[in-house]
């Protein structure tokens, strides 16, 4: 589906931004549906109200009207209107992957936080006790954006020969299935071995202080993007970056550098299946428990437990699955239950209505 500007006959301003046939064929359809002039354009950065988007013509601030669905957010694809004296923001062309994670606030919402996403870049620095959950929730998220997922150990000029072989295979341990890169992003090391991994629009997701921008920058072989040294007390991010930004990279790649996410919610949705992906090796083994429904706590002939026992997994693996597992099944009761109301509300609506216009006697 998608074609690099070499095979196709005339580059298109937009290709350095990810521009391809596939979007071409999308906006097709909107030139039959809208007879004056459009381009495209992607978004680059989100406002309040408007959007900053990359358009043919170059860099544009146009606003967000509040009715427009999907809700546009970095790295959607937009419509542009050129009727009127300001461009019109029409449409959004439809998403080939979305990366989401449950709204923070406590509604059962979800929150996309970059749109149309090929990588999905999962940054760790190097820890006393490497956050292995937390390796597993993003990945977790990667898998269920339908981009693919790569972790990436960066700061590895932090640590001796030894610290990194064992720093590399506990975080290995956690991501199974996914690539594991190291780098040190300060030395330049290992920068252009993951530049040979990464393909389409590319998302760096971690917590504050990982050196997500720092990483960026390596990429972009410049110093673009704001970096700030952790805190000398706990080792904490000071959150410096801010907002959700997209780049074109030299070689034909986009960047998504992300603010560090201080929570993370695993969608309700279809998250369960992710889980399953991230903890694929679990999964295999439960195969064999001799219970179908197996919980893996105490069941006799339980082949998961068996090879806890036989130190082929790690304990910690299980009860961080168990852990996510929980947390998705109460999310995804939660967006039930939501929907429930709703429609118990629209029933209540139309038995009023139809009371109403029932003939009294
Ligand atoms: N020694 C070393 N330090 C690094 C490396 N990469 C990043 N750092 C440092 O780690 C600190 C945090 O880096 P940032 O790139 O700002 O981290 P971030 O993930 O973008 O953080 P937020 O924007 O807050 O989410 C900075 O002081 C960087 O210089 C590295 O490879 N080696
Ligand atoms: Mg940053
Ligand atoms: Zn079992």
């Amino acid at each position: 589906m998608t074609t690099s500007a070499q095979e196709r006959d005339t580059a298109h301003p937009l290709d350095p931004y990810g521009w391809d046939e596939g979007w071409e064929l999308a906006l097709a359809q909107h030139h039959r549906d809208h007879p004056g002039p459009l381009v495209p354009a992607r978004v680059v950065r989100t406002h309040r109200g408007a959007l900053d988007v990359q358009t043919p013509l170059g860099p544009q601030r146009v606003g967000a009207p509040r009715a427009l669905l999907p809700e546009p957010t970095t790295g959607d694809w937009v419509v542009l209107g050129l009727a009127g004296t300001d461009p019109e923001l029409l449409a959004v062309l439809p998403r080939r992957t979305a990366l989401s994670r449950a709204e923070v606030s406590g509604r059962s919402t979800e929150q996309v936080l970059a749109a149309n996403v090929d990588t999905v870049v999962v940054v760790v620095a190097p820890a006393r006790r490497a956050p292995l959950g937390r390796v597993e929730r993003f990945l977790t998220l990667a898998w269920d954006s339908g981009a693919r997922p790569l972790v990436v150990l960066t700061k590895t000029d932090l640590l001796s020969g030894r610290e990194l072989t064992t720093a590399l295979a506990e975080v290995e341990s956690a991501a199974l299935g996914a690539g594991v890169h190291a780098v040190s992003a300060e030395r330049g090391a290992g920068i252009e071995e993951l530049r040979g991994e990464l393909s389409g629009t590319v998302v760096l997701l971690g917590p504050s202080g990982a050196g997500k921008s720092t990483l960026a920058n390596a990429l972009l072989g410049e110093d673009r993007l704001a970096t700030a040294a952790v805190r000398a007390g706990d080792g904490k991010g000071r959150h410096t970056t801010v907002h959700r930004e997209l780049l074109p990279l030299p070689g034909g790649l986009v960047l998504v550098d992300t603010p560090g996410l201080r929570a993370v919610g695993l969608r309700g949705g279809g998250a369960a299946e992710s889980l399953q992906r991230t903890f694929a090796d679990v999964e295999d083994l439960a195969v064999d428990c001799r219970f179908g429904d197996c919980t893996h706590t105490s069941e006799p002939g339980c082949a998961v437990l068996a090879a806890i026992g036989a130190g082929v997994v790690d304990r910690r693996r299980l009860d961080s699955y168990r852990k996510l597992e929980r947390e998705q099944e109460f999310l995804a009761a939660r967006t039930d239950a939501r929907l429930r109301a709703e429609r118990t509300q629209r029933w209540k609506a139309i038995h009023r209505q139809q009371r109403a216009h029932r003939p009294r006697p």
